[in-house]
C-alpha cells in the first residue's frame, strides 16, 4: 500500500543492530526463517525491529487501523482443565466465584444493549463437564433470535475439541452443528504455546498443538474464518515463541493454498499476541512481561507471520498505552470496545471493562493513524 523503504537513519539503526540481512529480506518481501526469528528475539534493539515491522504494517495497511464494537460473553467459568496461567476457571460448580449463566441470563446481557450499537458477540467458555451440547446450540439460537444482526464469533479450538471428545463427534460435526445454530467465526484462544515442553507445563490436560491446529484446519476447510493467538511472557523460551509462529504460518500457507483454488475456504484473519497476566493464578511468582517484551513480540509476529493480514493489539491485556504504541510496531487492529471482559480482569488486568468508540478513535488518531470501524470480517462499517 505504501512503498516499503527504510530511511537512512533507520538503515543505520538496523545495521548497528546487526540485522542488515534480515532488513534486506523484509524490504524485498522474502520470508524470514526460523533462525531469523531467533535472531530477532535475541536482539534488544527494539527501534530496529520496530522499524522493520512498521514497514510491513504500512505496506499492508498504510495508516489504516481497525476496531469494532463488541461484547464478550463468558457463559460459564466452570472448567475441567487445569491451565496454570488461568485465573478465570473454577473446577466445579459450587466453588467460590464459579458461575454458569442460564441462556436467558446470557441473552439478557445482549438484549440490555439494544440501544448501544454493537456488531459482534465474542463467546468463550470453560470446559464444563455437566452441560449438554444443546446448551451451546440453544445459546447461539437464542442470541440470534434476540439480535439477528450480530455476528457471533465464538468457541475456541479447545472447546471444540472438548465437545468432540465428550459428545462423540468429529471436529467437522461440532463446527457444523454450532454453525447451523448461528456461529459465524472462531476466536483464536487456547493456542497458548504449541511447543511440547512449555505446553506440558502450562496446560497438560487440554488439546495439544496438533489438535488445536487440526480444529482450525477443519474450520478453514469448512469455509470459516478464524483467529489465532499466542500466550507470551510466562514460562516459554524465545525458541518456543518462534516455533509457535512458524506453525501458525504453515497452517495459513495450507489454508491460503486451498483458498486459491476454492475462494469459499476460510483462513486466519488476525493474530493476537496475548500478554500473560500474573495475578490470582499458579504463576503469580513470575514477573509480569514488560512493555519492551510486548512491543518486540508484536513486531516480530508481524515480521514472521507474512501471510496473516492483521496483528491485533488487545488493549484489554496490553493496557491502552502499549496498545497505542504498538500501532507503530506492526499492529493494525485494536480489537474493540469489549464490554464485560472477565478472563483478564480476574488475572489482574487494570484496564477498564470497556472503551467507547470515541476513546478508541482518539487513541488511534493520536498515534497518527486512521481509524476504521470494521465488522468481524473486516468489512468497513464506518470510516471514523
Ligand atoms: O486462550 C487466560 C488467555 C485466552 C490468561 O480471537 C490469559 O479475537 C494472559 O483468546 N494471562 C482467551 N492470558 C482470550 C482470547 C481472545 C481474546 C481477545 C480476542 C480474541 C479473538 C481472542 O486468554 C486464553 C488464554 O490464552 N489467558 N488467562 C492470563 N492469566
Amino acid at each position: 500500500m505504501i512503498e516499503a523503504r527504510l530511511s537512512s537513519v533507520q538503515r543505520r539503526t538496523v545495521a548497528r543492530a546487526g540485522l542488515d540481512d534480515i532488513a534486506d529480506k523484509v524490504v524485498s518481501e522474502q520470508r524470514l526463517s526460523y533462525e531469523d526469528g531467533i535472531r530477532l528475539f535475541a536482539s534488544p534493539d527494539l527501534a530496529a525491529i520496530g522499524a522493520l515491522a512498521n514497514l510491513v504494517r504500512e505496506r499492508l495497511h498504510g495508516d489504516l487501523t481497525y476496531f469494532n464494537r463488541n461484547i464478550h460473553i463468558n457463559a460459564t467459568n466452570v472448567c475441567e482443565a487445569s491451565c496454570i496461567f488461568c485465573s478465570f476457571a473454577r473446577l466445579e460448580e459450587g466453588m467460590p466465584a464459579a458461575y454458569t449463566m442460564s441462556i436467558d441470563e446470557a441473552v439478557g446481557r445482549i438484549a440490555a444493549l439494544q440501544d448501544a450499537f454493537i456488531t459482534e458477540v465474542h463467546i468463550v467458555n470453560g470446559l464444563h463437564p455437566g452441560l449438554p451440547f444443546s446448551y451451546y446450540t440453544d445459546l447461539l439460537r437464542a442470541i440470534k433470535a434476540a439480535r439477528p444482526d450480530l455476528h457471533i464469533k465464538g468457541f475456541t479450538a479447545v472447546e471444540m475439541h472438548y465437545y468432540a471428545q465428550k459428545y462423540g463427534m468429529t471436529y467437522a460435526q461440532v463446527i457444523e452443528a454450532l454453525r447451523e445454530a448461528g456461529l459465524e467465526s472462531m476466536p483464536g484462544g487456547g493456542a497458548e504455546i504449541f511447543h511440547e515442553r512449555a505446553r506440558r507445563k502450562l496446560c497438560h490436560d487440554k488439546v495439544d498443538a496438533e489438535g488445536w491446529l487440526e480444529v482450525h484446519r477443519t474450520a478453514h476447510r469448512l469455509g470459516m474464518r478464524t483467529n489465532c493467538t499466542m500466550l507470551f511472557g510466562s514460562i516459554e523460551k524465545n525458541e518456543e515463541r518462534v516455533d509457535h509462529l512458524v506453525r501458525l504460518r504453515e497452517l495459513q500457507d495450507e489454508s491460503l493454498a486451498a483458498r486459491a483454488t476454492d475462494p469459499s475456504k476460510g483462513w486466519f484473519q488476525t493474530f493476537i499476541p496475548l500478554k500473560f497476566h500474573n495475578e490470582n493464578n499458579r504463576l503469580a511468582r513470575l514477573s509480569a512481561p514488560t512493555g519492551h517484551d510486548a512491543l518486540r513480540t508484536i513486531a516480530i509476529s508481524r515480521l514472521m507471520l507474512d501471510n496473516i493480514p492483521h496483528i491485533k493489539s488487545y488493549w484489554i491485556m496490553l493496557g491502552q498505552d502499549i496498545a497505542q504504541l504498538s500501532l507503530s510496531y506492526g499492529a493494525s487492529d485494536l480489537d474493540g470496545t469489549v464490554r464485560e471482559e472477565r478472563i483478564y480482569h480476574m488475572a489482574g488486568a487494570q484496564t477498564p471493562q470497556e472503551l467507547t468508540r470515541n476513546q478508541l478513535i482518539h487513541l488511534i488518531r493520536a498515534a497518527g493513524r486512521i481509524p476504521v470501524e470494521r465488522d468481524t470480517h473486516y468489512n468497513v462499517v464506518a470510516e471514523a
